[in-house]
């Protein structure tokens, strides 16, 4: 049986869901915020990583109902966390950028969830696939002006470059973990993280750094003036519940 034929079923069943990996300040590890990551539970197959089944999905042509329920998961938690002074982030594909009714996608399923859209970050993944750039960035100015904001995920790698730095509206920029890890031992790689913090900072953007592992990696890229971090060191993703409580211990 094919993954996308059992999507509709999966989602009535819970098998698919969100776990949430939390961003956290540099200085002193306050949660403010977090990334929400799609799990599939196959009941025959096990656990299924997205990296596998959204390729497969977005084939068949049903990343649309894939991403309105994740949107619905994610609009939820982020009341609570909002509460907690904690963002939500939601990946969106960015092959839906352009479709024609991608601002119902985004904005019916977030108040489906009975999310506001000043508590949501919406990260723009696999940036590769941006079909019509211009529509794309028209419809990301609508989100931006409804309150969402807006992340470029994996920042520096493959096609998440400086033009969308310079060509769509965006609030974040998410730095590729790849950079994170070569700080340790790569000056040039230094220079450039801080040039970005810089940038950001100046752009009046917030800038996280990924994959952050390890209490090194936290205090260089600390002193190359970033500010918020992702990843191992602060936390897997996790479920809610874990994720409040981690909140909640901040106070
Ligand atoms: O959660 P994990 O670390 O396995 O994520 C693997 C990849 O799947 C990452 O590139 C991540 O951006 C992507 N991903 C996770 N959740 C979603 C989602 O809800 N929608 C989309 N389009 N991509 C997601
Ligand atoms: O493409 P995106 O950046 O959304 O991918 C998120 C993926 O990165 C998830 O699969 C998540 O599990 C993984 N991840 C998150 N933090 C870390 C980390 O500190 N180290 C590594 N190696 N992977 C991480
Ligand atoms: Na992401
Ligand atoms: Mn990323």
């Amino acid at each position: 049986l094919s993954l996308h034929s059992s999507l509709d079923h999966a989602i009535a069943h819970q098998h698919i869901y969100l776990l949430f990996q939390p961003q956290c300040l540099l200085e002193n590890g306050h949660v403010v915020g977090a990334e929400a990551l799609v799990r599939w539970k196959h009941p025959q197959r096990g656990e299924i990583s997205p990296s596998e089944f959204i390729p497969h999905i977005e084939k068949a042509g049903r990343l649309k109902p894939l991403t309105a329920h994740t949107l619905r998961l994610a609009a939820r938690s982020a009341n609570v966390l909002a509460s907690a002074g904690a963002r939500v982030s939601v990946n969106i594909s960015a092959t839906l950028l352009a479709e024609h009714d991608f601002i119902p996608l985004v904005c019916d399923n977030i108040a489906a969830g009975g999310g506001r859209p000043e508590a949501i970050t919406i990260e723009i993944t696999e940036t590769a696939k941006i079909d019509d750039f211009p529509i794309a960035a028209s419809n990301l100015k609508l989100l931006q002006s409804k309150g969402f904001h807006i992340s470029l995920d994996d920042f520096g790698t493959g096609e998440a470059n400086l033009s969308l730095l310079v060509g769509l509206p965006c609030d974040e920029i998410k730095i590729d973990r790849s950079f994170v890890t070569l700080a340790q031992h790569n000056e040039r790689a230094r220079i450039v993280i801080g040039a970005l913090c810089e940038t950001a900072r100046n752009a009046d953007m917030r800038l996280v750094a990924e994959g952050i592992e390890v209490e090194e990696e936290r205090n260089t890229l600390t002193k190359l003036g970033c500010t918020i971090g992702q990843g191992f060191y602060y936390g897997r993703p996790m479920r809610i519940a874990q994720l409040l409580a981690m909140v909640h211990s901040d106070e």
